[in-house]
């Protein structure tokens, strides 16, 4: 089976965005999956565009999003993705929508088809810290887990898809006022690869 792995670049005044560096970090197979990994834009519009030309070049099985939620403390599987764009910073090209659909006449949310009830018992059985989030915001990475869900409800009903966002990690952190939340860099990856491989054996 083929796991489409999708990252996103820094935003927000970050040097680094984890989803970046764990994405790149991955293996190329986990138990019998393949991954195909891809690093989107943190853009409206054109990291969705991105995506689905990915997923029409590779044809995936799953498709599995991750992106940075600085200030959670928690591997947090997204149940949720919703019709709207309501930004409260310019994504990396400067575009900061208020109240916008992202799919005129489209439904209000979709929920993961990802088996994120699975994926946050494995993860916590591993001594990774994990809870289920039922608001992945309106920014961007709600956007890419909107467009994934919509097409698959569209045109692609065997393909799962969802979104898993990390917190920031300990180079971040340090940066930041002390109290901020984060999961060393190790922890996050680890965490994605056994949020895949539960991914993979559901398929
Ligand atoms: N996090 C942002 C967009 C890119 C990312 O890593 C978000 O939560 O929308």
């Amino acid at each position: 089976m083929k796991i489409l792995v999708t990252g996103f670049d820094p935003f927000g005044g970050e040097a680094i965005n984890p989803s970046m560096e764990a994405v790149l970090a991955l293996p190329s197979k986990i138990g019998d999956a393949t991954l195909i990994k891809v690093i989107l834009p943190t853009k409206f519009r054109e990291a969705g565009e991105i995506l689905m030309r990915e997923i029409e070049a590779h044809q995936p099985d799953a498709v599995v999003s991750i992106g940075q939620a600085g200030g959670r403390s928690a591997i947090t599987p997204e149940r949720v993705a919703v019709n709207l764009r309501d930004a409260s910073i310019p994504d990396n090209g400067g575009v900061q929508p208020t109240d916008e659909t992202i799919f005129p006449e489209a439904p209000t949310a979709y929920f993961a088809t990802l088996p994120i009830k699975k994926i946050v018992a494995t993860l916590k059985e591993a001594g990774i810290p994990a809870t289920i989030s039922n608001t992945a915001g309106t920014f961007v990475c709600n956007e890419v887990m909107y467009t994934v869900l919509h097409e698959a409800a569209q045109k692609r009903p065997a393909m799962t898809a969802g979104f898993i966002h990390i917190p920031f990690t300990e180079e971040q952190a340090a940066k930041k006022p002390e109290g901020t939340p984060f999961l060393t860099k190790e922890v996050i990856l680890q965490g994605i690869i056994t949020a895949l491989k539960v991914v993979s054996m559901e398929q």
